[in-house]
């Protein structure tokens, strides 16, 4: 999948970092569409007819299009990473634990968790307010995250053991929404998260996602 136009749509979010991130590591070109969410950019036909769920990330590679920031993250790693750069494992057993992490972090750190914390604390003029909701999420987000401490604890770099994957990438980007809504992280969780920030590819994919 070589020598054709490659866009990723988004910047702004800790969603669209991880598409930036993915793709830096693997050191695939594309182009970036600077749009931003609740600034109408999501909403232009133009827009609407790559993502109809009016949501970014979105990646159009080829002919393909994908709309979702793991899948993103995941193509880019399978389709163009190589043994040095492959951010996703290929044994399956590895695969397998490598799939874990990326479904737990996305679902039970992000999507049911910090994002209702983001809709109904930080968009309450869309999403309405809903302080209990608040108070749960953020108890419930302590509780998940301790085994991520405590998995981080026992020396090892990454996520994955001392190899840097796209679960990296993917809890990276979620702590990154933890620290906005002053969630305080265990140290071990703030040396992780200086220990991947200091990638090259991350400095780049920071530059693109933030905005001008
Ligand atoms: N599950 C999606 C969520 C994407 C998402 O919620 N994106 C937000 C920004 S972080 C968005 O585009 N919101 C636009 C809107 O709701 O208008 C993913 O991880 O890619």
């Amino acid at each position: 999948m070589s020598g054709h136009t490659r866009t990723i749509w988004g910047i702004g979010t800790s969603r669209t970092i991880r598409a930036h991130w993915a793709a830096r590591e693997v050191g695939v070109d594309y182009e970036t569409r600077p749009i931003r969410p609740r600034t109408g950019e999501t909403e232009t036909a133009e827009f609407l007819a790559v993502n109809p769920r009016g949501k970014v990330p979105a990646l159009v590679d080829g002919d393909l299009v994908l709309t979702e920031s793991m899948a993103i993250l995941n193509h880019f790693a399978t389709a163009y990473g190589d043994p040095a750069t492959g951010l996703v494992p290929t044994a399956p057993a590895e695969r397998a634990v490598y799939d874990e992490w990326c479904f737990f972090i996305a679902m039970e750190l992000d999507a049911t968790t910090l994002y209702v914390m983001r809709r109904h604390y930080d968009l309450t003029q869309i999403y309405g307010e809903a302080p209990v909701a608040v108070r749960v999420a953020r108890e419930y987000f302590a509780r998940q995250i301790a085994s991520v401490i405590a998995h981080l604890g026992d020396g090892r770099s990454h996520l994955m053991g001392d190899r840097f994957t796209g679960a990296d990438i993917a809890l990276a980007s979620t702590l990154g929404i933890a620290e906005r809504y002053e969630v305080r992280l265990d140290d071990v969780l703030v040396d992780y998260l200086a220990r991947v920030r200091a990638r090259p590819a991350f400095q780049a994919a920071l530059a693109v996602n933030t905005p001008g």
